[in-house]
């Protein structure tokens, strides 16, 4: 990129999807940066005393401005290197895309987040798989043993109840019905990909992280999607969720293609 290099510095959490989509799009863009990796729960209380424009990740500081929330940053990454785009330059186009990267962030990256949480609440020993790479300024054994009280915060802040997730996973196969039906139409799927190829693809990669999900996922247009705009995504998570929760999802793989 032309000029001064920015002096980015990107605040994540291990684990967090949207941070995920974050670090992709500074890796397209070329952009160099250092990540600061925080714990969940206390990262609240870290990006508060950053005075960040809220506490939850991904928060950016770039060129001395300080954003919050994956979509923001999108739109800034784009205005500071336009190369490549994460976003079309037609304006039609554009819509559709924004309109994809806003269901993305609003209805299936919470849905992702509860159903995880609510798997690492009945099993926490995959938790250490999701900090692969990750420094957070303790062994990642000793944070991962003294997890249970940020697991159990977590769960409750992010209302990962039983009733949510059940709900969450009943709605699963529409909601991949629907990103498959993007891809065909060409709104998903572009390379280099878009932003909502980001935001959607790091939701999708981070419950493909669930064994009890992935086979559902990875075999469709949805999960060839997940791993070309996310290609790496630690963590790994044996079955844990109840079958009769999983049910719709073997029920909906199961139907006639187009039932
Ligand atoms: N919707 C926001 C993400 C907000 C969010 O909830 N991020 C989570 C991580 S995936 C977080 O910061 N959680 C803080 C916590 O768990 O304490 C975005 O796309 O940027």
């Amino acid at each position: 990129m032309a000029g001064a290099q920015p002096d980015a510095k990107l605040y994540a959490i291990p684990g967090s999807h949207p941070a995920m989509a974050a670090r992709r799009m500074l890796e397209l863009k070329g952009i160099p940066y250092k990540r600061v990796d925080l714990m969940p729960v206390i990262s609240r209380g870290a990006l508060r005393l950053l005075r960040f424009p809220s506490n939850t990740v991904p928060s950016l500081a770039i060129n001395g401005r300080k954003l919050t929330g994956s979509r923001e940053i999108a739109r800034e990454l784009d205005a500071i290197q336009p190369d490549p785009p994460l976003y079309p330059a037609e304006p039609e186009r554009r819509v559709a895309v924004e309109d994809a990267e806003r269901w993305g962030e609003e209805i299936l990256q919470p849905a992702v987040r509860r159903i995880l949480w609510n798997a690492l609440k009945r099993n926490r020993a995959p938790l250490a798989s999701y900090a692969e790479g990750a420094r957070l300024g303790v062994p990642i054994g000793f944070a991962v043993k003294t997890a249970a009280p940020i697991v159990a915060a977590a769960s409750r802040m992010n209302r990962a109840g039983d009733e949510a997730v059940r709900h969450d996973l009943a709605s699963l196969p529409g909601w991949l019905k629907r990103i498959d039906d993007w891809i065909a139409e060409g709104v998903l799927g572009s390379d280099p990909p878009n932003s909502a190829d980001l935001q959607i693809g790091a939701s999708l990669h981070l419950a493909m992280t669930l064994d009890d999900l992935r086979p559902a996922i990875a075999s469709r247009p949805a999960g060839e999607l997940a791993m070309r705009a996310i290609p790496d995504f630690p963590g790994q998570a044996p079955p844990v969720l109840p079958p009769a929760w999983l049910a719709p999802i073997h029920e909906a793989e199961q139907a006639p293609a187009g039932a």
